[in-house]
């Protein structure tokens, strides 16, 4: 763990050790840290925060560090995928992909950090102007998941150090690896002692101190909806700022003018990459009556090419599911869907003979407000639904208590500006899915989240602003007026 700019274990020596779960193994190991090395990785961010050595640094200085992580996490691209694919099962390649996105992220970040500035205002009159200053947050706990390791603390890390907050992140206990990797590069390219400290372990063990210590000025947290509400009661307690991104039932949205061939790859995309689990996966297929039929003819057609297994064949397209739990409550899912009458398209079964697979899986006819319908499965799982118009699929599209992202395919403008201003999320493509790119912002609506990540909003985030009112001449009227 990097605590204080030094690489240590956890204080009582435990560790975590992660099995891989596209066979069987362990591949990485990883310190177990304590409520105490939490503590002392706050004392470090609030030692190095109250200092001003990195708050108060000069942008140009912090972009330079922000962009040689960038450069290490380059330099040692194909290490970084190889661990990601270890510890989560998914195939190398989109390893590959995210380690990119990832020095992508960090290096956008460092262009942000000099341009950080406020406002000002010099027609308040004669002897009166002001100032508005953009200023760091102070400490802030970041806690990552399992799905997108090295990205999702991307997404978040460099975009606080650009804005001069000290960190302290705990990654999944699933995934250490890659997020403790950032932690060696910070240290080689320069960045201050005790400005990110990263300290591995449970969230049941650590994680209560990171979103309760009153040092902690703000708390970012990715993950599920269950541990959102249990962040932002802690956090109640001490009035926190809060960022949180909970997960989703993201729509894909087809309408009959659609290209079919690119509509059918994106939905397929949406839903299965990652296996599905995936905050912005495209969960649901909304698809226009007159081309229904056909669509899902020829979608179960492709989807039966998706290889499933080896994360490590460059033809896998889908890989592991990253554990027991999850697998399980895949499973569950489509079980109550099957039982209640639903219909099973294709897939709808898991192998667990040598690691945890799920096949991609296609489910039709259950009602739009059953559980497979409504909640997030993260898993290979897509569901299909039908409108006839476009005001029914608006307001499909908007009926689960998520609002994180939407997938619209559509040749026609007026329908594709229509859905785009109405569906509810935080990232909404057209004719595209899940292309992420650091400039734009993502974030959710309603039970998706708080907040915004990346982006030059992204910065924002972690920043308090502050109106600075100076007086500049002898004040003439007095509000106390003497006999
Ligand atoms: O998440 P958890 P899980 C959703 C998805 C998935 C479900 C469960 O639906 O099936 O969540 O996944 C830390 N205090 N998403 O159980 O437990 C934990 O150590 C503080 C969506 O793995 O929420 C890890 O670092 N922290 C999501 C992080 O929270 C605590 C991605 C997430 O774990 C804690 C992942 C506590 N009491 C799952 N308990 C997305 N938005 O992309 C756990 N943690």
């Amino acid at each position: 763990m990097w605590i204080n700019g030094v690489a240590r274990d956890a204080r009582n020596d435990e560790v975590i050790e992660r099995e891989t779960p596209a066979a069987k193994g362990v591949v990485t190991i990883a310190p177990r840290g304590t409520a105490e090395d939490a503590e002392d990785a706050i004392a470090a961010a609030e030692a190095q925060f109250l200092s001003g050595e990195w708050a108060e640094s000069y942008g140009g200085d912090k972009a330079k560090i922000l962009a040689g992580v960038a450069a290490c996490i380059r330099r040692d691209a194909e290490e970084l995928a190889y661990l990601e694919t270890l510890e989560t099962g998914k195939p190398l390649k989109a390893s590959l992909g995210e380690v990119e996105g990832s020095a992508d992220l960090w290096e956008y970040a460092s262009g942000l950090a000099p341009t950080l500035h406020g406002d000002s205002y010099s027609n308040l009159g004669p002897d009166r102007m002001g100032m508005i200053l953009r200023q760091p947050i102070g400490v802030v706990s970041i806690i990552t998941p399992w799905n997108f390791p090295l990205l999702i603390a991307s997404e978040r890390i460099p975009f606080a150090l650009a804005a001069g907050c000290s960190t302290v992140v705990k990654p999944s206990e699933f995934t250490s690896a890659t997020t403790l990797r950032l932690g060696e590069y910070l240290k080689e390219c320069g960045l201050p002692d005790g400005a990110c400290n990263i300290v591995s372990g449970h969230g049941h063990d650590i994680g209560q101190v990171m979103i309760e210590h009153p040092s902690v000025r703000m708390v970012s947290f990715t993950g599920s909806p269950r541990v959102g509400k249990i962040v932002m009661h802690a956090a109640a307690e001490t009035t926190k700022k809060l960022s949180l991104e909970l997960g989703g039932k993201s729509p894909s949205v087809v309408f009959a003018d659609c290209d079919m061939e690119a509509a059918i790859d994106g939905v397929l995309k949406g839903s299965n990459f990652n296996a599905g689990q995936c905050c912005i996966a495209g969960s649901r297929l909304i698809v226009e009556d007159k081309i229904a039929d056909q669509f899902l003819e020829k979608l179960i057609v492709r989807a039966q090419d998706l290889k499933v297994g080896d994360p490590f064949d460059p033809q896998t397209a889908i890989g592991a599911i990253v554990n027991e739990a999850q697998f399980d409550q895949i499973d569950r899912y489509v079980s109550a869907a099957r039982d209640s009458g639903a219909s099973i398209l294709m897939g709808g079964e898991g192998d667990t003979s040598n690691g945890l697979f799920y096949q991609p899986t296609i489910i039709a006819n259950a009602p739009s407000d059953s559980p497979i319908a409504q909640e997030e499965i993260f898993g290979p799982v897509l569901s299909v639904f039908r409108f006839k118009t476009i005001q029914e699929a608006i307001k499909l599209a908007n009926s689960t208590n998520f609002g994180l992202a939407a997938y619209i395919w559509t040749n026609d403008l007026n329908t594709a500006l229509s859905c785009g201003r109405r569906i509810e999320g935080g990232r909404v493509w057209v004719n595209a899915a899940l292309q992420g790119i650091p400039e734009m912002p993502l974030g959710g609506y309603r039970g998706s989240g708080i907040g915004r990540e990346t982006g030059r909003f992204g910065v924002d985030e972690y920043c308090e602003m502050k109106s600075l009112q100076i007086n500049h001449m002898p004040q003439a009227e007095r509000w106390v007026t003497t006999g």
